[in-house]
């Protein structure tokens, strides 16, 4: 696949602007989309199907062109990318988020979801939705989240069995401050760093560890350097699959209907592949010989990461939020 750089994109959708500004029309190019992972992952096939049905359905003016693999930077800088419309579409955790779109914590909370079913109907009800809508003001259009299972520790030294384990090893974490005060909080050091940058870092010492779900531990190598994985399942934030604004208003409403049904239908795909992909990582990684355990108490690593909940929950939309998903808790299965 060519690839295509930053530079190309905005320079590409500043001349699309002009034409458009100047009276000539919808610009018929695909949507461009960035993802960091590689072309198999399910968020990548995800998108991918939500292409084909926009194509299909749009007798083919509709299109996506995916760059995955981080081809177009960290999930920061395409984020960045996405506002200012040099991206039209971009998969990402919702990590990056977290700094200016306060709801995304709620979501990021540790051991806020009680099961993957309590998850699931949380972000496919209300609550869900209330995120989605409040990515706007941002520039940006949340179109719908995709699974990313249960985040858990790994690392070179040791297996984590309670949180004194931790003490003292430097974690990797994502761009967020919540990530930062959740390991602090377990008497580690939080390392902030791309994800393309972690398996040299793990390599080199730079980090101990990081945390991730399964296919991502294992789609990224890093259970080669890290070798021991302990399932303290902090967090579960999704995946998010969110669109420029700036191009979303050069949508017709029938456009934008069909964007937004094509992505949603690509979910319950997405889950399917999901499901597979967790159980196909887990069955490569036990084989590598990773040293995979559950941790003693789980109770214990919540009780202590639980402070950070107080801090980061701030307005009143986000106790609003984290209410209800409280109160979906007992009627999830799970
Ligand atoms: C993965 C997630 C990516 C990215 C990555 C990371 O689970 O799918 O979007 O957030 O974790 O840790 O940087």
């Amino acid at each position: 696949m060519a690839r295509l750089t930053r530079r190309a994109l905005t320079g590409g959708l500043m001349a699309g602007s002009a034409l458009a500004a100047a009276g000539c029309g919808e610009i018929s190019r695909p949507l461009f989309s960035s993802d960091t992972h590689s072309s198999d992952y399910p968020t990548v096939e995800a998108v991918r199907m939500m292409g084909r049905l926009l194509e299909e359905r749009s007798g083919g003016r509709l299109s996506i062109r995916i760059y995955s693999g981080g081809q177009l930077g960290s999930e920061r800088d395409t984020l960045e990318l996405t506002v200012f419309g040099g991206l039209d579409l971009n998969r990402v955790n919702l990590a990056p988020l977290n700094a200016f779109a306060p709801e995304t914590v709620i979501l990021s909370l540790p051991f806020v979801f009680q099961s993957e079913g309590h998850m699931r109907a949380a972000l496919d009800g209300a609550p869900g939705q209330a995120v989605l809508d409040a990515l706007e003001p941002h520039g940006l259009i949340g179109l719908c989240f995709y699974d990313s299972g249960a985040r858990s520790f790994y690392n070179t030294r040791r297996p984590i069995r309670t949180p004194g384990d931790m003490r003292g090893l430097k974690i990797r974490v994502q761009n967020s401050d919540l990530y930062v005060s959740m390991v602090e909080a377990l008497g580690a050091n939080a390392t902030p760093m791309d994800l393309s940058e972690v398996y040299q870092g793990l390599m080199q010492g730079v980090i101990d560890g990081a945390e991730n779900n399964w296919p991502s531990y294992e789609s990224t190598r890093h259970f080669e350097t890290a070798p021991f994985y302990s399932l303290t399942g902090h967090v579960m934030a999704p995946e998010v699959l969110v669109m420029s604004a700036h191009r979303w208003r050069q949508l017709s409403a029938d456009d934008r209907a069909l964007v937004q049904a094509c992505a949603r239908e690509s979910v319950p795909f997405m889950r399917q592949l999901w499901d597979a992909r967790v159980a196909a990582a887990r069955e490569r990684i036990t084989a590598a010989g990773v040293e995979v355990n559950a941790v003693d108490d789980v109770g214990a690593f919540a009780d202590l990461m639980r402070p950070v909940w107080e801090r980061f929950v701030r307005t009143p939309a986000q106790q609003r939020l984290l209410d209800d998903i409280r109160n979906m808790a007992g009627g999830a299965d799970a």
